[in-house]
C-alpha cells in the first residue's frame, strides 16, 4: 500500500489544475484528475506530466468525468479515496456565463454540491478535505462593501454581478454549510484574478499578451477589447495554487482571500504588455484627468495608436453588468498560511509576453 497522500483535482486540464498538479506531484502526492471527454485532445496543459499507465508506481492518473454527473463523481471519489479534493472545475468565463446561465449554475453551483455530497454519501467526511475554488467575483466590486482600508477581505459582503458570480456564491455557501453541518474539512479560497502563460486565450490578460506578440511579429493589425476602465488585482497562478494547498494543510478549516493587494486598470495592462515589445502606446487623454480618460475609453471610437491603430474598443465585449474594481486584502492568508506571492505584475506581464512571442515566428 502506498503511503502517499492522494489528491483528486477537478478542472485539471485548466490553468490552475495544471499548476496544482505539478505542485502536488513535487510534494510527493499521488494525483488524480477529472477530465472531460472532448472531440479533440484537451490535455495540452498537462501533457508534460502525463505518466504511462503501464509503468509501475504511476502517480498521475486521469479519469473521464463531468461535474454535472453525480453518479460519475461518486464513482470516481469512491475509487480514488482521496485525502484532498480540489474542486477547480468550472465554466469560468464571466462574459460567457451571460450566454449560458443555466449551464453555469449546474456546473459551478450544483457541481460543488455534488462533490460535497459524494464525500458524505461515501462516509469520507473524516478522511477527505475539500477545497472550493471561490472567487473575488462574489464581491461584485461595490465600492461601499470594501473594508475600512479600501480592500475586500473575508468579512466583506457579497454582491455577485453575473450568472457566474451567482453560481459561485452557491458554491461558497454550500461549502461553508457542509463544514458547519457535517463538520467536514471544507474550505473556500476566495481567489482574485490570477494569470500565467497558460491562461485561457479569451481572458483579457492573455488576449492582450497574445495580440501584443502577434502585432509585434506583424501577424495581426489590431486588437479589439471591451471595457478598458475596469481594475483587477492580478497575481500569478503559480503563487495561487501554492495558497490552495496551504489552505488544506491547516489545523482548522477556514476561508481565505488570496490576492496581491494591488489593482491595475485594464488599459494599463495593455500599455505594460506593448512596452515589453518596445511599443510605447499612449492613451488619448493621457495627460487629462481620470474622468476624461474614463470617458475616452468608453467611446467605441476610442483607439490606441503607434504610427497605426493597434487597439480599438468594441462594445461587443462589454458585459450587461460589470465588476468595476477588485482589490483584495491578503492579510489573513499572509499571517495564517504564511503565504507570500513571488511574482509582481511586471514579472507576470513579462513572462506572458515572452511566452507568447514564441508562438509567432
Ligand atoms: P479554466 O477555465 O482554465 O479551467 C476550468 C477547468 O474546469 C477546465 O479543466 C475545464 O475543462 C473544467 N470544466 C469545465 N466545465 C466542466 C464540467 N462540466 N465538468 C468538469 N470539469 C469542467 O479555469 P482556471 O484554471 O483559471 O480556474 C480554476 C477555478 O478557479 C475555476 O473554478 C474558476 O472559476 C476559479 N477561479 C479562477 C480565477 C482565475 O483568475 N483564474 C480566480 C478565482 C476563481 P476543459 O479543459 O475540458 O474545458
Ligand atoms: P474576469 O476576467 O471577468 O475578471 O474573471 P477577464 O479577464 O475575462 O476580464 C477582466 C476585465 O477585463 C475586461 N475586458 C475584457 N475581458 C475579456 N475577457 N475580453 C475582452 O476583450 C475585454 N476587454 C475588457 C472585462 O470587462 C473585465 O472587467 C476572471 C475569471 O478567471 C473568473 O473565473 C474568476 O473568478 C475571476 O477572474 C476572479
Amino acid at each position: 500500500m502506498s503511503t502517499k497522500k492522494v489528491a483528486l483535482v477537478t478542472g485539471i486540464t485548466g490553468q490552475d489544475g495544471s499548476y496544482l498538479a505539478e505542485l502536488l506531484l513535487e510534494k510527493g502526492y499521488q494525483v488524480h484528475g477529472v477530465k472531460r471527454r472532448a472531440s479533440s485532445f484537451n490535455t495540452q496543459r498537462i501533457d508534460h506530466i502525463y505518466q504511462d499507465q503501464h509503468e509501475s508506481n504511476v502517480d498521475f492518473k486521469l479519469h473521464y468525468g463531468d461535474l454535472t454527473d453525480s453518479t460519475n463523481i461518486i464513482r470516481i471519489i469512491q475509487e480514488v479515496q482521496p485525502d484532498e479534493i480540489y474542486n477547480l472545475g468550472a465554466m469560468s468565463h464571466v462574459k460567457v456565463s451571460f450566454d449560458s446561465p443555466e449551464y453555469v449554475a449546474n456546473v459551478d453551483g450544483l457541481g460543488t454540491l455534488r462533490i460535497l455530497e459524494a464525500v458524505r454519501i461515501l462516509g469520507l467526511e473524516k478522511k477527505t478535505r475539500v477545497y472550493q475554488a471561490s472567487t473575488s467575483e462574489l464581491y461584485g466590486g461595490l465600492a461601499e462593501n470594501k473594508n475600512a482600508k479600501g480592500f475586500y477581505d473575508e468579512n466583506s459582503p457579497f454582491y455577485p454581478r453575473s450568472p457566474y458570480g451567482a453560481a459561485k456564491i452557491y458554491g461558497f455557501w454550500i461549502t461553508k454549510n457542509y463544514r458547519e453541518a457535517y463538520n467536514m474539512f471544507a474550505c473556500n479560497g476566495i481567489l482574485f484574478n490570477h494569470e500565467s502563460p497558460r491562461r485561457g486565450e479569451t481572458f483579457v490578460t492573455r488576449k492582450i499578451t497574445m495580440a501584443t506578440a502577434s502585432i509585434a511579429k506583424g501577424k495581426q493589425d489590431c486588437l479589439y477589447l471591451g471595457n478598458l476602465n475596469s481594475q483587477r488585482d492580478w497575481g500569478h497562478a503559480k503563487d495561487y495554487v501554492e495558497a490552495m494547498w496551504r489552505i488544506l494543510q491547516q489545523d482548522v478549516a477556514e476561508d481565505y482571500v488570496i490576492a496581491t493587494g494591488v489593482t491595475t486598470y485594464i488599459r494599463d495592462f495593455v500599455t505594460m504588455a506593448f512596452a515589453e515589445v518596445g511599443m510605447e502606446l499612449t492613451f488619448e487623454g493621457e495627460n487629462e484627468s481620470e474622468v476624461a480618460k474614463i470617458a475616452a475609453c468608453n467611446n467605441p471610437l476610442y483607439q490606441l495608436e503607434i504610427g497605426k491603430v493597434v487597439v480599438r474598443v468594441d462594445p461587443e465585449y462589454y458585459r450587461p453588468t460589470e465588476v468595476d474594481l477588485l482589490i483584495g486584502d491578503p492579510t489573513k492568508s499572509k499571517t495564517q498560511l504564511g503565504w507570500e506571492p513571488k511574482y509582481d505584475l511586471a514579472a507576470l506581464v513579462k513572462e506572458m509576453v515572452e511566452s507568447d512571442l514564441k508562438l509567432f515566428n
